[in-house]
């Protein structure tokens, strides 16, 4: 019987490449700033608030989901398998579906370890029968699991919809990792935001109490720290809209008068209204996310909806 979970940490933050790879994005033509700068430890606190607001019904819709399904959900996936966490953070998604789907060993992989450490201690003392394991990864480069993971059949668990912050392209790069992790046997289980009512999509990430807003704009303090420019908050704006064409909800921090970023070895002027680009968040449409798995390898997939259709659970094998 398992009693203290183990830690594996394979991901090192390299400060020089993350300066470089900000320095370009900044000076690219729009610029842009991948969404991982988002999250630093108040980035990550003014995401959770983000998810306990009522027009961000993307947390509320999965969970309601889960709440209806998760029976059939563990009928058709079977237990006993090992349950891995795909950006497990607090854990909290997954141990909700341990009573159903009694998984033998439970794998949550996070950028970083120290994020896991008290959940994972905590969720192991109320459940000692469950082997548990934390991985620190960035598997959004490249997904790659430690030995350690065991030979168990391997259900990955992708919640949140956060797949819809990759681009199309990237998506199916991700998910034909995840086929290729899963293995013989293997199963993924991932929530999906679906394309709905315009209004709906730009309330959710632009709601009247500006928490997204400083959300986005938090991003401005980590590029003055990693880079070690003088970016003022009080010089952009958050911008949210849902780009039709591409099926996206973008992000954007418009300047709001004319700006120069200056850091050690480099410069960027933004025009008054030109704006760095932050985020994309995908929606899909059911057909078409279904698509998108088959092509990454899976044959067999099951999905859940709420009443809206607002969001979709589905399990791929
Ligand atoms: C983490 N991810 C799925 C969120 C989303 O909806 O794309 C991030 C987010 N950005 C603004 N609000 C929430």
């Amino acid at each position: 019987m398992a009693s203290t979970p183990r830690f594996i940490q394979i991901h090192r933050e390299d400060s020089a490449a993350l300066r470089h790879e900000l320095a370009a994005g900044l000076l690219a033509q729009p610029a842009m700033v991948s969404p991982k700068f988002l999250y630093d430890a108040l980035g990550s606190r003014l995401f959770d608030a983000i998810t306990e607001l009522p027009e961000y019904y993307p947390t509320r819709t999965e969970r309601a989901i889960f709440d209806a399904h998760a029976a059939a959900m563990a009928a058709q996936a079977g237990t006993g398998r090992t349950l891995i966490d795909l950006g497990a953070g607090s854990c909290e998604k997954a141990a909700r579906l341990f009573g159903v789907m009694q998984p033998a060993r439970y794998v949550a992989v996070d950028i970083s370890v120290d994020y896991l450490r008290q959940a994972l201690d905590s969720l192991q003392r109320q459940h000692p029968h469950i082997e548990m394991l934390g991985v620190g990864a960035d598997f959004s480069s490249s997904l790659a699991l430690p030995p350690e993971v065991g030979t168990g059949e391997r259900l990955l668990f992708y919640p949140g919809s956060s797949i819809g912050n990759f681009t199309p392209v990237s998506a199916l790069r991700l998910l034909r990792q995840v086929r290729s992790v899963g293995g013989a046997g293997g199963a993924l289980l991932i929530g999906v935001d679906l394309v709905k009512d315009k209004a709906v999509l730009e309330r959710a990430y632009d709601d009247p109490l500006q928490v997204t807003a400083a959300f986005n704009l938090n991003l401005l303090r980590r590029l003055s720290a990693l880079l070690g420019c003088d970016a003022r908050i009080e010089d952009f704006s958050h911008v949210a809209l849902f780009n039709q064409a591409d099926s996206r909800i973008e992000m954007h921090l418009q300047a709001r008068r004319a700006v120069t970023l200056r850091w050690p070895g480099g410069e960027r002027r933004l025009a008054q209204g030109e704006r760095i680009h932050t985020e994309n968040s995908y929606k899909y449409t059911v057909e078409g996310f279904d698509r998108l798995l088959r092509e990454a390898g899976f044959t067999r997939t099951a999905c859940w909806t709420d009443e809206q259709r607002w969001f979709a659970v589905f399990l791929a094998s």
